[in-house]
């Protein structure tokens, strides 16, 4: 039998004063962080990944069984088929499959089928989600809440990508499968959602968006 170990919590107490600044100059970062569309296709060393795939992967998961697969994709020709598979799915999207007022919501935000960023930016991060595990001897290991750990993941992920200065898009072609299947992931492993990285296109531009303010979103009782 294993026995549970506890380590002793590593903590630095810090004044009100000294949290009240770090939360305001955190929450004035986190509002500048925009969703963009509009990629250069300047390069954006793989160090700068890495180190944002392991803030993602320091995140609170279920049984900390941590169920998720960062895969960073950077060689052209894979982004390439991502591209071409995820604009047929999204040409079926926006001609066929949306609702009327799917695409109503849509319409502020100027998307359509055509999705270049997926070839111009120097990386794309597709986060898959296992739905279970395999022990060292091949064995099934079961997940807990999966999707709500690699939700929190990949918040991380993007919070990592914006404060080291790069541009984020998350971009969720429906349905993902192909991403599975053309990047080679096992079969317990679901694609969650693809997150496009790199510096703003010269002159790109965002929709004009209201966030919702704090009586809009918080109770306090
Ligand atoms: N996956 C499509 C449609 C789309 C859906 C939502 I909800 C968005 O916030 C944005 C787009 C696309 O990527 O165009």
């Amino acid at each position: 039998m294993t026995e549970d170990r506890f380590d002793p919590l590593e903590w630095h107490a810090l004044p009100d004063e000294e949290m009240e600044r770090r939360a305001r100059a955190f929450r004035t970062e986190a509002a500048r962080r925009r969703t963009v569309r509009h990629f250069s296709d300047r390069p954006v060393p793989r160090s700068i990944i890495e180190d944002c795939i392991l803030a993602a992967g320091s995140a609170p998961s279920g049984a900390h069984r941590q169920p998720w697969r960062f895969v960073a994709v950077s060689d052209p020709q894979t982004k390439r088929r991502i591209r071409i598979a995820a604009e047929g799915e999204e040409e079926e999207f926006y001609e066929h499959r949306a609702p009327a007022d799917w695409l109503e919501a849509l319409a502020p935000l100027g998307t359509d089928a055509a999705k270049p960023f997926l070839e111009v930016a120097p990386w794309l991060i597709v986060v898959f989600a296992e739905s279970y595990g395999e022990s060292d001897s091949g064995e099934r290991v079961k997940n807990y809440y999966v999707q709500e750990s690699v939700g929190i993941a990949t918040g991380m992920l993007i919070a990592a990508a914006h404060s080291a200065g790069l541009a984020t898009l998350t971009h969720t072609p429906s349905p993902m499968r192909f991403l599975g299947t053309l990047l080679g992931r096992p079969d317990r492993e679901r694609a969650f959602l693809i997150l496009v990285l790199g510096h703003p296109a010269e002159g790109a531009v965002v929709p004009s968006l209201v966030r919702k303010r704090l009586e809009d979103i918080a109770t306090f009782i």
